[in-house]
């Protein structure tokens, strides 16, 4: 079982192209898994309370929060649709099915005293919804985003996190894979050498009442990272399907932005570990989209919206842009430039036009339809070769979550059929009559195209089904469409527009 999840992002605002690469990420990687018949549970949704949702409902003048949570997550839902994100699961803060998890938690840590009432005194981040002591603090301001911070004393609750501290120390360090890449795990023990804090998981709803009432305080509400964090659980069914829950959730891998790596390895596994359940099976912190160094946000103002790029390029190529220029873990910066080479260069040129080549030929020589195999020689074998042993490196590409690497492999066998057509140039062997040569060559450029192209589906979900179809293959999913040999001599290929048309 391969559980993916997505952060659940604050319907504050419209989503933005950082969220969209964290799903589209996470949905490349499930139609990874699920091509190679694994089952897959995909996961992401929205993070509907906390101060952020909160001011956002101020600040637009609306008097019901749900309103104007329930259009929030239909935006996030509708640009999901137009990504072509296949999640398994939504998940929204405000359901039931949530509410009931988050409470069932907190009364379980109550009643076990993990959870106390205590003065709370700190310095408030309204924007990060989150407390700083003094020392952490940057010219009196928030050490985060740099904003003016809040001087707060007040009655809360408290979990008593700090007692986790030795534990998550030692099972960090015995479980070397749990947090990644390497650095972000050395990030997380660096911090972990400070002495760690119990955590503030309370909000007075004076203050705040936009969220889950504590059980056993109703005037408060829960802090929005302690319900937030649990939406995991939630849907692998925590609480209703224990046996579901129990073969799914230590399964999960959480995908993350490098903001949020401390809550999600530091408050979270030890809120599991004191609820007794196990830990997921990583956490995977990627880098920033950045624009001339600075992080792309909401709050910035520099955000690129991800459907003004599917409106200039189409989805597929979007889809491919952002998961080929960013290497999983590190920054990247987004360029517009960039985004127009990799169309021309690897989609119109390299695979396009290997489409439209094959498809012509195929019409030219072979009367419209894809011919006989015949008989190889060493350039058919070599090229065969190479095809029938990508899968395998593609696949060991993306369990290390390198679709960027995948993807440059990828494009390196459609430059090497592109090659061998060169080398084997079928039209000066069908003006010299090989017929033979001509089929041979033909169907050994098409089945490779065709076998490429399904490793190219996860990412290129619409494309790919056009080259299919052009190729006169149906792939049903059915049989092994990446094993060699798959074409039927004598279906029809179909001739059609450019794959990726010229721009502007
Ligand atoms: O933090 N580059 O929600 P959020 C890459 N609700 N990814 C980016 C990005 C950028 N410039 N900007 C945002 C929250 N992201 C909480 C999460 S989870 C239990 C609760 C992505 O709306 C990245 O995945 O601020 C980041 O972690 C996430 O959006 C933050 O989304």
């Amino acid at each position: 079982m391969f559980y993916i999840t997505t952060p659940i992002y604050y319907v504050n605002d419209a989503p933005h192209l950082g969220h969209a690469y964290t799903t589209i990420l996470a949905d490349v990687l499930a139609r990874y898994h699920r091509l190679r018949g694994e089952p897959v549970y995909f996961l992401t949704g929205v993070d509907e309370h906390g101060q952020k949702v909160q001011n956002a409902v101020r600040k637009n003048a609306i008097t019901d929060p749900q309103a104007y949570v329930d259009e929030m997550a239909e935006r996030f839902k509708t640009t999901w649709k137009r990504l072509n994100i296949a999640y398994d699961d939504f998940i929204r803060t405000t359901e039931p099915r949530h509410v009931r998890v988050v409470q069932q938690v907190l009364q379980q840590l109550w009643d076990a005293g993990l959870i106390y009432r205590g003065e709370y005194q700190g310095w408030y981040c309204v924007s990060d919804e989150r407390f700083w002591t003094e020392k952490d603090l940057v010219d009196g301001c928030c050490p985060d985003c740099g904003r003016p911070v809040e001087h707060i004393a007040e009655d809360n609750y408290f979990f008593q996190m700090s007692r986790y501290q030795d534990w998550l120390v030692d099972y960090i360090e015995r479980n070397p894979d749990f947090i990644q890449p390497a650095f972000r795990r050395n990030e997380v023990l660096g911090f972990l050498r400070r002495p760690l804090a119990d955590l503030c998981i309370s909000r007075s709803a004076s203050r705040l009442s936009w969220g889950i009432p504590l059980p056993f305080a109703p005037d408060y509400v829960t802090y929005v990272w302690f319900d937030a964090l649990l939406n995991y659980v939630t849907a692998a069914g925590f609480g209703v399907d224990e046996d579901r829950f129990a073969a799914q959730w230590p399964q999960a891998l959480h995908l993350i932005g490098k903001d949020i790596l401390i809550t999600h390895a530091v408050y979270w596994p030890t809120m599991l570990q004191a609820a007794g359940l196990p830990q997921p099976r990583r956490i995977f912190a990627h880098g920033w989209w950045v624009i001339g160094g600075t992080k792309m946000g909401k709050s910035l103002g520099n955000a690129v919206s991800p459907l003004d790029l599917v409106d200039i390029y189409g989805v597929d190529a979007f889809r491919y842009f952002i998961m080929r220029d960013m290497t999983p873990g590190l920054d990247a910066d987004f360029d517009a430039e960039r985004v127009d080479s990799r169309y021309t260069s690897d989609l119109a040129n390299n695979l396009g036009n290997l489409l439209q080549r094959v498809v012509n030929m195929t019409g030219r020589y072979c009367g419209g339809c894809i011919p006989q195999p015949g008989p190889e020689t060493a350039e058919e074998a070599g090229l065969r070769a190479l095809v029938e042993a990508l899968p395998g490196q593609v696949f060991e590409q993306i369990d290390r979550l390198a679709v960027n690497t995948a993807l440059s492999q990828i494009m390196d066998g459609l430059t090497a059929v592109n090659g061998y057509l060169e080398r084997t140039a079928p039209w000066t062997q069908a003006k010299a009559g090989r017929a033979e040569r001509v089929t041979a060559i033909l169907y050994t450029a098409a089945e490779a195209l065709r076998l490429i192209s399904v490793l190219l589906s996860p990412v290129l979900t619409e494309k790919t089904r056009e080259i299919f179809s052009r190729l006169g293959w149906e792939d049903d999913q059915a049989g092994d469409g990446l094993a060699w040999g798959v074409l039927k001599p004598g279906s029809a290929v179909t001739a059609g527009d450019p794959l990726f048309p010229r721009i502007g």
